[in-house]
């Protein structure tokens, strides 16, 4: 096995990659990591440096015809070749090892956007100011546990604020087994615990809301200005959405992606939400009933968790929110999803149909399970 180069490793590249790249080494291609992405064109890290370069037409031909071909994201490893006529093209995208989804904004082509792919952390920065919803955090967590990357809450402009420790304690209680960092690029606490989650081959991403500081605390734990920033509005507290691609970037001995704030972050399925409501899922398992909805049934412990002022009834409805929301989202991107559901649809009314005809006649039919 050659010696990773030295240029590739300080993005993260390892032998393991390099095996799954034999075929692509084989094809004449070079690996190389995507750090800037924008509307078809990407910035592609190679061993001889960074290059612009262009999809194969074959490559975006078949992610036209199949939403699940991959097409290159920021972070991702692709294989890349030159072309006389066209420079540098992407031939292919390599299996992710995790990646930030989300729902496609309506005017996108695809069902599904990747913000980030092969991450290792996702700081979800949430300020400490007019920013800081417990909704929104749960939003985001379902979102990271989904991707397969750890999550890790910052809680910016922590130098703004006088009552951190009453916020630290409801953003804690929001993300349970989630480590939650105060942070502040001004006054620099909190960068040394989120610098352990650095390293030599290891990837974050910063994800948040326009002008909670992702920028500045990509700025502050560099120690050197990498990334431009700017001043939120006055009158309401909102950024201005300053960085406008994603970016990665090294930083220290380790790989950062920057974002542009996120307007909206719809979830694509419900994975990631059994443990973002780790807490409300294991005293639902104590419901008399396996299938309960906690709507009034007797036996309901999540109802009597709710009374006892051991579990919000906010949280809950929450949850309910963006379970009916990821999967409006799976349905309407996901054939498979679709077909079942119409099987389930079908079946319904063919029950419909019997109990009709044992009510009115017939009864000779039996009754299916759906
Ligand atoms: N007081 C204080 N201000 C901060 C801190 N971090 C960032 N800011 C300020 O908040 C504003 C927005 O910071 P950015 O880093 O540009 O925010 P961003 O999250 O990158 O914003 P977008 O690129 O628009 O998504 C700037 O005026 C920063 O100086 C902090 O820790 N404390
Ligand atoms: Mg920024
Ligand atoms: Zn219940």
């Amino acid at each position: 096995m050659n010696a990773v180069p030295p240029a590739l490793a300080t993005f993260g590249w390892s032998e393991a990659l390099a095996v799954a790249f034999q075929p692509h080494a084989d094809a004449g291609h070079q690996p190389g990591r995507v750090v800037v992405e924008e509307r078809g064109v990407v910035h592609v890290a190679t061993a001889d440096g960074e290059t612009v370069a262009t999809l194969a037409g074959r490559l975006r031909h078949e992610a036209d015809l199949d939403p699940e071909v991959r097409l290159p994201a920021v972070g991702d490893w692709v294989a890349v070749a030159g072309h006389p006529a066209d420079g540098p093209v992407v031939h292919a995208v390599l299996p992710r090892a995790s990646a930030i989804v989300r729902r496609a904004p309506s005017d996108h082509a695809r069902p599904t956007q990747v913000l980030a792919a092969n991450v290792d952390v996702a700081f979800l920065v949430m300020s400490l100011n007019r920013d800081f919803n417990l909704r929104r955090l749960e939003r985001y967590l379902a979102v990271a546990w989904e991707s397969g990357a750890t999550p890790v809450v910052l809680l910016s402009k922590a130098d703004l604020v006088d009552d951190l420790d009453g916020m630290r304690l409801a953003a804690e209680a929001t993300a349970p087994g989630t480590e939650v960092v105060a942070v502040s690029a001004v006054s620099g606490e909190g960068l040394d615990a989120v610098r352990r989650h650095l390293g030599p081959g290891r990837t974050v991403v910063f994800l948040g809301s326009s002008g909670v500081g992702k920028s500045s605390l990509v700025n502050a734990l560099a120690g050197e200005p990498l990334l431009v920033t700017a001043a939120i509005r006055e009158d309401d507290a909102r950024g201005r959405h300053t960085t406008t691609r994603r970016q990665l970037v090294r930083l220290g001995d380790g790989i950062c992606i920057d974002t542009p704030g996120l307007r909206e972050l719809a979830l694509v399925d419900g994975d990631g939400l059994a443990e973002t409501f780790d807490d409300l899922e294991a005293v639902a398992r104590t419901c008399r009933f396996g299938d309960c909805r906690h709507d009034g049934e007797p036996g309901c412990a999540v109802r009597a968790a709710i009374g006892e002022g051991r579990l919000s009834a906010e949280r809950l409805a929450a949850y309910r929110k963006l379970e009916r929301e990821a999967r409006r989202t799976e349905l309407a991107a996901n054939p498979v999803a679709r077909k079942a559901a119409r099987r389930k649809w079908s079946a319904m009314i063919k029950n419909v149909e019997r109990s009709m005809d044992l009510k009115y006649g017939r009864t000779d039919l039996p009754l299916d399970p759906w």
